[in-house]
């Protein structure tokens, strides 16, 4: 069969990645979204990878986020989770609150001010004799993405070993405060120095056991509006978004950087065996320029291929061009093509002997460019990575 003859940039290299660890749970990245992103970084088809990115960040942007909210019983879990939500506690879609133990088994709820999130009212720690593991257990708190423990009136055994276990899970989660308002009509301090006294001991009593300090609020669900209810509004969305991205940029860098690895590894063979003419059709490949212009096209790093990739961004001209500033091997061609002359000028004994060690140094220096290109390729893929997940 006839060899097919494309341009550089259509050649496919067939060195796909096993190396990238895909969450079981993920519902964003297959093996196929792997495969699309490995087949186009290999191509050199950058803005494809752009186009990939996005629809994975448009993905997972609508992953709905769970919360879980806990404590112990009567701490005022199902009132906080209506007053986040800025609902009365007697609305049809609310949390049910009272007195005696009212939350028996978890229950979901959602707010139009938290967009694919789903609030988790959990029945209270404390009424039985349950441990604090076998009660986490039970709630499967590992399927939650961030644990708000609920306090009020005192900070408890309990509390304290909820936050160790969140600590020690990797879990983001939040301490509550709330009754405030009940703490502020029986305390004789003005509210700056009660909040002062409620935040020491919370933080002493975590300190105690070991437990780095999360972020704290206290709040009162009578006033949905005031005390650290706008803090925590304006914290929860961007903890989720963290959450929701966690680990999505470094997964597909890696990804992108083992395709260039080894595509660079292919092309330094074809290097070796002095095939650059033959593969990537450059016609003199003494003229270190032109293997450039070549190994930027190959990889998609060229300006008019970063040029497509800034529009398809929404970017300037300019948004990649400076992780791809060039590193002075532009005199370099002249230099060598001249030695390469004075070379033929050798006598003929010492000339196999300069031509090798001139063909040496030419490999040498294609391979410098290469690896040049391989390194500006990686800073541009990081940069899309970058751009498209930690602002989506
Ligand atoms: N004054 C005042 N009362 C509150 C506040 N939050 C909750 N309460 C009251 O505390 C009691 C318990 O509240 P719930 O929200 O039902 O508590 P819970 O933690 O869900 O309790 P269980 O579901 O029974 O485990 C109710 O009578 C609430 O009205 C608050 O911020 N201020
Ligand atoms: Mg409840």
């Amino acid at each position: 069969m006839e060899e097919e003859v494309g341009s550089p940039e259509d050649k496919q290299f067939s060195c796909f990645s096993d190396a990238v660890f895909i969450p079981k749970d993920s519902n964003t990245l297959s093996v196929e979204v792997i495969n699309s992103i490995e087949t186009a970084v290999a191509g050199g088809k950058v803005v494809e990878v752009v186009s990939i990115v996005k629809e994975i960040v448009r993905k997972v942007s609508r992953n709905t986020k769970k919360i879980a909210v806990t404590g112990d019983s009567g701490n005022g879990m199902s009132s906080f989770i209506n007053a986040l939500r800025l609902i009365g506690h007697d609305e049809e879609d609310s949390a049910p609150t009272g007195v005696v133990r009212t939350t028996q088994k978890p229950a979901s709820y959602s707010s139009s001010h938290f967009p694919y999130v789903e609030l988790w009212d959990l029945p209270g720690l404390g009424a039985t004799a349950q441990s604090v593991e076998s009660y986490l257990d039970e709630m499967q708190i590992s399927t939650y993405d961030l644990i708000i423990i609920i306090a009020s009136e005192q900070f408890s055994s309990n509390h304290v070993k909820l936050a160790k276990a969140m600590q020690r899970m990797r879990k983001k989660f939040y301490v509550v405060w709330t009754k405030l308002d009940r703490d502020l009509s029986t305390s004789a301090l003005t509210e700056s120095q009660l909040r002062q006294t409620i935040q020491k001991n919370i933080r002493e009593n975590l300190q105690k056991d070991g437990v780095r300090v999360p972020p704290m609020f206290l709040v009162s669900v009578m006033e949905p509006e005031s005390h650290d209810f706008p803090k925590l509004r304006e914290m929860l969305p961007k903890d989720l978004v963290d959450v929701k991205y966690h680990g999505l940029s470094k997964t597909l860098y890696q990804t992108c950087e083992n395709i260039i690895n080894k595509k660079v590894e292919s092309i330094k063979k074809i290097i070796d065996a002095d095939n650059l003419q033959r593969e990537f059709g450059i016609s003199d490949p003494d003229n270190l320029l032109e293997c450039r212009k070549v190994f930027q096209e190959s990889f998609g790093v060229d300006d008019e291929s970063l040029r497509q990739v800034a529009l398809k961004m929404k970017k300037p001209d300019t948004h990649l061009k400076t992780s791809m500033e060039s590193q002075g091997y532009h005199q370099d061609g002249g230099l060598l093509a001249w030695l390469y002359s004075s070379g033929t000028q050798l006598v003929s004994t010492g000339l196999n002997m300069a031509c090798c060690i001139f063909s040496h140094r030419r490999n040498t220096q294609q391979k410098g460019i290469l690896n040049e290109t391989a390194g500006k390729a990686k800073n541009v893929l990081w940069k899309i990575l970058e751009d498209s997940i930690s602002h989506p």
